[in-house]
């Protein structure tokens, strides 16, 4: 009922819609109508009411249920059934409770995480209302070994929307968005399947928008920091939702169609935090110092390292660094 009420008010933002015009067309007391329109003012909804005139809507909060994302969404399936919670422990691990019986393109958004995941069992931090906490569902019909792609396809996504306000930030291969050489966004990919058949993937991104230096906690201060500290511009989270969104399923659909990701690998060498730097290649049991060189065309980083010897690495548990610091 809140939703039709607000769609009402939306399209008439220029004038009162009257309460009695709300009940006669929703069917409800005039009564329900004001308390549901109470309980849109507390959701943050700014709503003019003036008795004998009705309720005009001024401004609309930037929260990241669907009712405000698909203002600005273009896409046909991806993000067009998002579920939106106030706190998760984490959206990777409410989409993988649900992951079975729910739909290809099924998003779920978190205002704040308590017990957010990186790769390896590392944390993540996503304070309330400071950034976009989020995690898509998918369900390609390929090989579980085209599903590193995915990660590389969400990173593009993510440089595309932000490159729509604007703001330059560059891909550390494998799951990291930079600017100005610090994290602003992580990428967590985490599939479901057997030998050959995906049953689910779910790929999970983290992106700080709107904290202050004072808001990120001081042990990832050294590497992390928010699109609003790097630029000065506080983002409405809805938009640049929508807008990753959008860019997603654009890029999604090549690797969906064709099983390649051209456009994305473009994308992640244009705008490469690594090609061409000396880096530390860091897996489990090893580090091994190199240079990057290159993006292959399904997305792996090619490195060649201090012996000379060429190789491609898959991004699996791998960790990439700078020689002297992060990049
Ligand atoms: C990542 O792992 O970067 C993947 C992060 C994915 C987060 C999203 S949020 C929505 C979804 N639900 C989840 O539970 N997770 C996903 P990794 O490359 O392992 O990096 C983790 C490291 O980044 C940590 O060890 C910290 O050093 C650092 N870190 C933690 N929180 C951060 C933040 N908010 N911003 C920047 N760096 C952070």
């Amino acid at each position: 009922m809140k939703d039709k009420i607000l769609q009402l008010l939306r399209e008439n933002t220029d004038s009162f819609v009257s309460g009695q015009s709300l009940s006669d067309k929703l069917g409800v007391s005039r009564t329900a109508i004001w308390k549901y329109i109470n309980s849109l003012k507390e959701d943050g909804y700014e709503i003019e009411s003036i008795s004998k005139k009705g309720h005009r809507l001024i401004s609309t909060p930037d929260i990241l249920n669907y009712e405000e994302i698909k203002e600005h969404l273009h896409t046909n399936i991806i993000g067009r059934n998002i579920l939106y919670y106030q706190s998760l422990d984490s959206t990777n691990n409410k989409a993988k409770e649900i992951a079975k019986d729910s739909i290809h393109g099924t998003v779920i958004i978190s205002e704040e995480q308590t017990s957010g995941r990186g790769r390896l069992g590392r944390s993540w931090v996503a304070p309330k209302l400071k950034g976009v906490w989020m995690s898509i569902i998918l369900k390609p019909d390929t090989d579980p070994l085209n599903i590193p792609k995915v990660t590389q396809v969400g990173a593009a996504a993510v440089v595309k929307a932000l490159q729509q306000f604007n703001i330059a930030a560059q891909v550390k291969w494998p799951n990291d968005i930079i600017i100005n050489g610090k994290k602003v966004c992580g990428i967590l990919t985490e599939m479901s399947g057997e030998l050959n058949v995906v049953n689910y993937v779910i790929m999970g991104i983290g992106i700080n928008v709107n904290m202050d230096e004072n808001e990120i906690s001081r042990d990832i201060l050294p590497t992390a920091t928010s699109i609003k500290i790097e630029t000065g511009i506080k983002l409405k989270r809805k938009e640049l939702v929508s807008s990753l969104l959008n860019n997603f399923e654009l890029l999604y659909k090549e690797f969906e169609s064709k099983g390649t990701i051209d456009e994305t690998v473009k994308i992640c060498k244009e705008n490469s935090a690594l090609i061409g730097k000396d880096v530390r290649i860091i897996s489990r049991s090893k580090e091994t110092l190199g240079r990057a060189i290159d993006l292959s065309d399904d997305g792996e980083l090619v490195v060649q390292y201090n012996d000379g010897n060429i190789e491609k690495i898959i991004s699996g548990e791998i960790s990439i660094r700078g020689l002297n610091s992060y990049v």
